[in-house]
């Protein structure tokens, strides 16, 4: 397995091109047509693909476009019990974050596959050790990133265990359609009536709220930025189906971006600003510079029994399929 770092780069026939590294399965870049004619990167991403492997990167826990697992999202209690045993998790204050100290996000991918064509994508490969930051059973995990001509970004993950385990994967890309500055202008829809309430250290508690008349009640496409925004870092319950779960829209490019997905929660955050690293492009962002879709099942599964189970067993599979459609607002 490679301890270098390197990049893959795939394009379709409408303009659509990814950039992907093997460390974490990152994607380092995404150009999408603007109105323009042109091409904006709608993904931040930084200069340096060196960077992506410094300590000083990693301390910031950023995870900028990197797949995040074994278990994405928040576990509470310091761990997870499972057939009578109790597995300890690296933890900070008793909560586990994305995967802990060396999660899939620092780890190298393998590629297995590249396809520049009709449908082009990027195949990687990741085998996570019984044991690795904790958790029980060696787990195979293979991720395909497709572009398709309907210039649709599809990433899909499949995973097998030889031991029952827990599992919760999602990509951490922060998006920006203007490719720069803020995200407060773009406009955004999520389809979700429900949101998990969680504790002061953003735990779930295990119950729901309702958005409606909330600032969480997003179902109607309007500016991110409203009076009572006070930024999101929330797990939104998705409906069941294969229906359009968030819409996101920059007038400034003129593109649109859905968000369709097989999972039944989607992580919705908005960081209140990065540090001022070299990102891809010489871009500059600023307050709230993007907007996190972070689909997944619902964070610390495991320890609340009225959540969708994230167990996966020996015989299962983990079937998880997210999609970012662009069209070009002329
Ligand atoms: C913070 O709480 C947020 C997470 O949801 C996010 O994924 C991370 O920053 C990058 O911990």
């Amino acid at each position: 397995m490679s301890t270098r770092i390197k990049f893959y780069r795939i394009s379709n026939a409408n303009g659509l091109s990814l950039e992907v590294l093997n460390l974490g399965a990152t994607i380092r870049s995404l150009e999408v047509p603007n109105k323009d004619g042109g091409m904006t990167n709608v993904v931040i991403g930084l200069a340096n693909i060196e960077e992506y492997l410094s300590p000083e990167y990693w301390s910031l826990g950023y995870y900028l476009g990197s797949v995040v697992g074994r278990c994405a999202g928040r576990i509470s209690n310091g761990g997870f019990n499972l057939d009578n045993h109790f597995y300890p998790l690296a933890s900070s204050s008793n909560v586990h974050l994305h995967g802990g100290s060396l999660g899939f996000d620092k780890k190298m991918w393998s590629l297995k596959d590249i396809s520049q064509g009709v449908k082009s994508y990027i195949e990687l490969f990741y085998k996570s050790v019984d044991g690795e930051e904790g958790y029980p059973g060696n787990l195979e995990i293979n991720l395909r990133y497709t572009l398709l001509e309907d210039n649709a970004l599809e990433i899909r993950y499949t995973a097998k265990t030889d031991k029952r385990t827990i599992i919760n994967l999602t990509n951490h890309s922060y998006f920006n359609l203007d490719g720069q500055g803020s995200v407060l202008n773009h406009e955004l829809q999520i389809n979700s009536n429900h949101v998990l309430e969680t504790d002061q250290l953003n735990v779930p508690t295990g119950r729901l709220f309702t958005a409606k008349g909330t600032p969480y009640d997003r179902r109607k496409m309007k500016a991110i930025q409203e009076l009572n925004f006070n930024g999101f870092d929330d797990t939104f319950v998705l409906e069941e189906g294969n229906g359009l779960k968030a819409r996101l829209i920059s007038d400034k490019t003129g593109i649109e971006m859905e968000v369709y997905t097989n999972q039944k929660g989607m992580v919705v955050y908005t960081p209140e600003r990065l540090e001022k690293l070299e990102y891809l492009g010489g871009a500059e962002f600023s307050t709230i510079p993007a907007i996190c879709f972070e689909t997944q099942n619902f964070p610390d599964a495991i320890n609340n029994a009225i959540f969708p189970s994230a167990i996966l067993e020996p015989n299962d599979r983990y079937q998880h399929v997210t999609s970012f459609k662009f069209k070009t607002i002329t």
